[in-house]
């Protein structure tokens, strides 16, 4: 491991977009402990202080060396104070007490547990929660009336909370190609998320589906959900249309995180050729999602993640580049015009950013 000199200090851009940034990374124990700040930060539906620890962990994810001595923080960009001091807590003594208490705190535990339902946001935990609600068997004897989605998320809690493996993500890869390709020949498919970041397992798959001819893809999604479901291969599946409509908002809509393509969330039951006494299948997360081609760029780009990467990306563009930008588009407010392109190259090239490879966007 290479250890940066004490007084040697390190240029980095402060968007994590103009910066490389690798799976694997020098700091992971200052990492996983700003980042679980950042979760209970997201628990307690404080979105400004979680950024702040991401934004912290994310540079910290980015420096090229391990840290080991606080005077390598000076300078670097996104650090605040209370950041700094978890990170000088963990350099002095090895551990952060206030991650410590945190991590054990009953009221972290339960709502990690709790959100752990698919289906269950962290508003709904903290109101079981603040009834008591404290493990799934509480929750059960509860008497709550759990939403389609949540009862999935309950009968199939222990699968989907193992993480999914890159071989798992390419076999239901190769049963939803087929369909797809039985649906509308020509249709073209894409792994992103984590996976398409070069992770080898994630907590479910998501996949982006176009087609060559713009107007083809419409529709495909429920014609590829019928399938599924005749085969028996879908335990829970919600699926939308798409609602994104070009010059009827404003600017590249919408401007949250959410996009408006047609999609299926949905829980696969894929097989397993290890025999197992119980059985021989486990349910997987899967996100399918169908982009008209000439979005599909700005899908790809968006659905490739990391959260924070994606988000740093669109303060870019609207900060910096007074531009708008989403899964679907991208326009140039000060010029007034969407900028059309095919590739996700020329994406960063209109925004004025050197290209980031997707295994360097794990911010
Ligand atoms: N995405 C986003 N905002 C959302 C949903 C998704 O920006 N509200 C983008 C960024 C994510 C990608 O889509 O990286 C996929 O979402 P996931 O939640 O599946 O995240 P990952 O695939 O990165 O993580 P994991 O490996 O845990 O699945
Ligand atoms: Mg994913």
């Amino acid at each position: 491991q290479v250890v940066l000199p004490d007084k040697e200090q390190f240029l980095m851009p402060s968007y994590a977009c103009q910066r490389l940034t690798p799976l694997e990374s020098h700091n992971n124990k200052f990492t996983e402990a700003l980042s679980l700040l950042a979760e209970n930060a997201e628990l307690n539906n404080e979105e400004g202080r979680a950024v702040a620890f991401r934004r912290a962990a994310a540079v910290l994810k980015a420096l090229p060396v391990m840290v080991t001595s606080a005077t390598q923080l000076r300078g670097l960009p996104c650090l605040g104070e209370h950041s700094q001091r978890v990170i000088k807590d963990i350099i002095e003594n090895g551990v952060s007490n206030e991650v410590e208490s945190t991590m054990h705190s009953e009221r972290f535990k339960a709502l990690k547990l709790l959100t752990g339902i698919f289906g269950v946001g962290a508003k709904t935990a903290d109101r079981w929660f603040k009834e008591g609600i404290q493990s799934l068997t509480q929750l059960v004897h509860s008497g709550h009336e759990l939403n389609p989605a949540q009862q999935a998320g309950l009968e199939h809690y222990h699968d989907l909370n193992q993480p999914v493996t890159k071989a798992e993500a390419e076999a239901i890869g190769d049963i939803v190609r087929r369909v797809v390709l039985d649906v509308l020949p020509g249709s073209e498919m894409t792994l992103t998320g984590g996976f398409r970041r070069g992770k080898m397992t994630g907590h479910d798959v998501d996949f982006l589906i176009t087609h060559p001819d713009e107007g083809k893809e419409t529709g495909l999604i429920s014609k590829v959900v019928s399938l599924l479901t005749a085969q028996g291969l879908l335990l829970y599946q919600k699926t939308t249309r798409n609602s994104y409509m070009e010059n009827k908002g404003r600017l590249a809509q919408p401007s949250s995180t959410m996009d408006r393509f047609e999609r299926c969330f949905c829980i696969f039951k894929l097989e397993i050729k290890e025999m197992r006494p119980d059985k021989d299948w486990r349910a997987v997360r899967v996100d399918l999602v169908v982009a008209p081609i000439s979005q599909y760029a700005f899908a790809v780009l968006g659905w490739t993640g990391s959260k924070l990467f994606e988000r740093e990306l669109r303060r870019w563009a609207s900060q910096v580049k007074s531009m708008s930008l989403s899964s679907h588009a991208l326009f140039d407010i000060k010029q007034c015009k969407y900028l059309r392109t095919t590739s996700e190259e020329e994406i960063f090239s209109h925004l004025g950013l050197e290209f980031i490879p997707p295994t360097e966007r794990n911010a």
